[in-house]
């Protein structure tokens, strides 16, 4: 019998005791073995277990509620899922992804590759630090693992047994509730809206039907098209990044569908890093999210358009002028969730670190107002977003109306 053989919640010296058990493939100099609890994620318990000899793994588990709110009950199945996914993202794009050394189904935690010569790009953006390969890099991911695990490439019955085996009701339905449906109404009292835009959210948000009628649309979408395997929370806090190196991780949102939605999730996490930047005058880093923000959409279109022609199997997929339909229904659908993700992150529950810790006021009302007046017109005027240099015009025009 051992103590790992039912489910707890692992305090630190717990996890040094496991990263023994279940890593013993590392030759642990046992006696310096240390951890610390590093995680700063909504949800998770995350411990990186070191020794004095330089060896090292992370190991992530998965509570019964949410850090973030004790109210929110959560399955710890989203470990296996999050694992599972990891591993099959490693085959799709190689090296995007740190690399699992296992997962346990009764602890509900998984082992991985410490990423220490990385650091959590949100982290990086606040010290507003420039990755010149990032768009390159997050482009090849998702093109390679949305296209990658869609009906045109794939086997459809493999296919519909990933959409099986990744059905993941629980963590969906935190997305329904936090990104297509509360920042609109705040139905269950939870929104954070900071007091100074308290007025333009009502105005902006609450009380526009032509804009509910929108997201219900999209969240519809959200919930019944099952396009690709998305990973399902692509913030920057879900990148470790350094000068060279791009790795994804935290995909425990994942589950199949519409693809823009990873692609909305990166750009507007970026406008959040430039909007950072702009309220302290950082113009390099601002003029680089500027180009990133252009070339994540044109690569990420070439790359999957290119993969798709590549790649194609389905018969009626492979008529030309369809392909070109797909490509705009998803750069379309980048646009709306471009417009979701930085409305739910400004007056949602889960706010991010880029808006909140601006501390002029006035400054971050500015913020604040230019992100929803920017997501107003993605969402609303989405099929006009056709490409990057759309996309980085939508977040100008929203500068300059909320200057005038
Ligand atoms: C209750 S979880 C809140 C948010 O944190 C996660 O990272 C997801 O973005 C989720 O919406
Ligand atoms: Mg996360």
């Amino acid at each position: 019998m051992s103590k790992f053989d039912s489910y707890f919640l692992m305090k630190t010296d717990d996890a040094i005791e496991y990263a023994k058990v279940k890593v013993p493939q590392i030759s642990w100099d046992v006696d310096s073995m240390e951890c610390k609890e590093i995680g700063d994620g909504n949800l998770n318990y995350v411990f990186k277990v070191t020794d004095g000899k330089g060896h090292s793994v992370i190991i992530k588990q998965a509570g019964v509620e949410a850090r973030i709110s004790s109210d929110m009950k959560l399955d710890t199945d989203r470990n296996r899922i999050e694992s599972e996914i990891l591993v099959l993202e490693g085959k799709l794009a190689p090296g995007y992804v740190p690399e699992i050394y296992f997962y346990d189904t009764v602890m509900s935690a998984c082992g991985m590759e410490d990423l220490s010569d990385h650091e959590i790009m949100r982290t990086a953006m606040l010290e507003h630090k420039i990755f010149p390969k990032f768009a390159d890099q997050i482009s090849t991911f998702m093109a390679q693992v949305l296209m990658g695990t869609t009906d045109v490439v794939m086997d459809h019955q493999e296919k519909k047994e990933l959409q099986r085996k990744f059905i993941n009701p629980e963590l969906c339905d935190i997305t329904e509730a936090l990104v297509y449906t509360e920042p609109y109404n705040d139905e269950l009292k939870r929104n954070h809206v900071f007091p100074p835009i308290a007025e333009f959210v009502k105005e902006t948000l609450y009380d526009d039907q032509e804009l509910h009628c929108e997201v219900a649309k999209l969240k519809m979408d959200f919930m019944t098209r099952a396009q690709s395997l998305i990973h399902g929370d692509l913030h920057t806090g879900s990148v470790f990044i350094n000068e060279e190196s791009t790795k994804v991780f935290d995909p425990e949102f994942c589950f199949y569908g519409p693809m823009g939605y990873d692609i909305g999730n990166v750009i507007a996490n970026m406008i959040f890093a430039w909007a950072n930047g702009d309220a302290v005058g950082a113009e390099e880093f601002c003029n680089w999210v500027e180009n990133v923000l252009v070339d994540v959409v044109n690569m990420t279109k070439e790359k999957m358009e290119k993969y798709y022609e590549e790649h194609v199997t389905d018969t009626m997929c492979k008529n030309e002028l369809y392909r070109k339909y797909y490509m705009a229904t998803i750069i379309e659908d980048t646009s709306a969730v471009t417009g979701l993700e930085l409305i739910r992150r400004i007056v949602g529950m889960a706010n991010v670190k880029d808006i909140t810790s601006i501390e002029d006021e006035a400054k971050r009302a500015r913020a604040e107002k230019i992100c929803i007046t920017a997501a107003v017109d993605f969402i609303k005027n989405r099929g006009d977003k056709k490409c990057g240099k759309c996309f980085l015009g939508t977040l100008k025009d929203a500068i300059a109306k909320v200057d005038a």
